[in-house]
């Protein structure tokens, strides 16, 4: 006989999952359905912070801690829904990074690969390999695996600017090395602009092969050359209607994104745009420029300004709207799902 009161059964189970709970087994029958979902269940939260509210804070931090005591001086964005975890997806780290004048941070390189979108201030440089470049605010610039990298701030304005790393990726794959340079800055050992110099103009040294997989040899996407692109292309006729004037930032070498697990976009939004909703399986982190606008989901709304920073994560439908004009930067891991086979994207009419 197979049956028996539910009661029972339900008492039998979780007896049985005990006893072989001792063992370190588990019955897939219980989790099978939150494993395997129908389709994206993040469990990040949609978030976002003003500027105005986080600057005071890390203007405290730097009368706190110095940037070579700090080895960074950040204020990480931690999504509320993963507390702890330093990471504002599952995928990604994003932290503000004070840099105030006459200050240097070490040098240092690892696995993890990195972005800096540039906020604020001016007269701070990044050194990549062995190469500076000027931060201005609006810079794209990528500090990709394993280069050295130091920053300095010889000017008299504090420099700010949003960090973006792959640091909760690399985390998952256990494949996080790394080491500090013997000194704080790293020798120079070429010109400021030779890296724009050689891959920049739509040309490359003659006997370049780019790496099956590898990061842009261009490690700074300067603000003014992107904002004269949107310009340029936003006197087209077409509008998206679900990203406005949508580019993103490519490795010149290969067509692929500028980081091999980060990809990064600019949008312009014309005045008066209104987005249609749209959804992905990638987990984005957007940074205002210029401007304002406003992000809406089913069950949150988030009214944004310059500087503004906040995420929203897979498969979450979104829209974006500016009254006037905005400009606004976003990431995500988009190139390693699109590696796998695995991003969709879904255009909601
Ligand atoms: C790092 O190297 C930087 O170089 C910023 O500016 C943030 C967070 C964790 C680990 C390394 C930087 C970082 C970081």
């Amino acid at each position: 006989m197979l049956s028996s009161a539910p009661g029972n059964t339900q008492s039998e189970r979780q007896a049985f999952y005990a006893r072989i709970g001792a063992s370190h087994l588990t019955p897939l029958w219980e989790v099978l359905h939150s494993l395997v979902p129908q389709s994206p269940r993040s469990p990040c939260a949609t978030v976002g912070w003003h500027y105005d509210e986080v600057r005071p804070y890390l203007m405290e931090a730097g009368r706190l801690i110095g940037a070579k005591e700090a080895e960074r001086r950040v204020l990480i964005f931690e999504n509320p829904a993963l507390r702890g975890h330093s990471c504002l997806t599952q995928t990604l780290y994003a932290g503000l990074q004070l840099l105030l004048p006459g200050e240097v941070a070490p040098s240092h390189r690892h696995t993890q690969s990195a972005l800096r979108l540039v906020l604020e201030g001016e007269g701070a440089y990044t050194a990549v390999d062995g190469e500076r470049t000027v931060m201005r605010p609006g810079d794209f610039i990528i500090t990709p695996s394993m280069t050295w990298h130091d920053h300095g701030n010889p000017g008299d304005q504090p420099v700010v600017w949003l960090d973006g790393l792959d640091i909760p990726l690399l985390r998952f794959l256990d494949a996080g090395f790394a080491e500090k340079y013997p000194d704080d800055t790293h020798p120079v050992t070429r010109p400021e602009g030779d890296a724009n110099a050689r891959f920049g103009g739509n040309l490359a040294p003659m006997d370049y092969t780019p790496p099956r997989v590898g990061a842009s040899p261009i490690f700074n996407y300067p603000y003014a050359q992107t904002r004269e692109t949107l310009t340029k292309v936003s006197r087209g006729a077409s509008v998206d209607p679900h990203h406005g004037h949508g580019l993103r930032f490519l490795n010149p070498t290969t067509g692929a994104a500028p980081i091999p697990t980060i990809g990064a976009c600019v949008q312009l939004l014309p005045p008066g745009f209104k987005g249609r909703p749209y959804r992905a399986t990638d987990s984005r982190i957007f940074c205002c420029l210029e401007g304002e606008g406003r992000i809406d989901t089913d069950d949150w709304s988030f009214e944004f300004a310059a500087r503004d920073v906040f995420t929203v994560p897979s498969w979450i439908a979104h829209r974006l709207s500016s009254p006037s004009e905005a400009v606004v930067f976003s990431f995500s891991e988009r190139p390693v799902q699109q590696a796998l086979g695995l991003w969709r994207e879904e255009r909601i009419a």
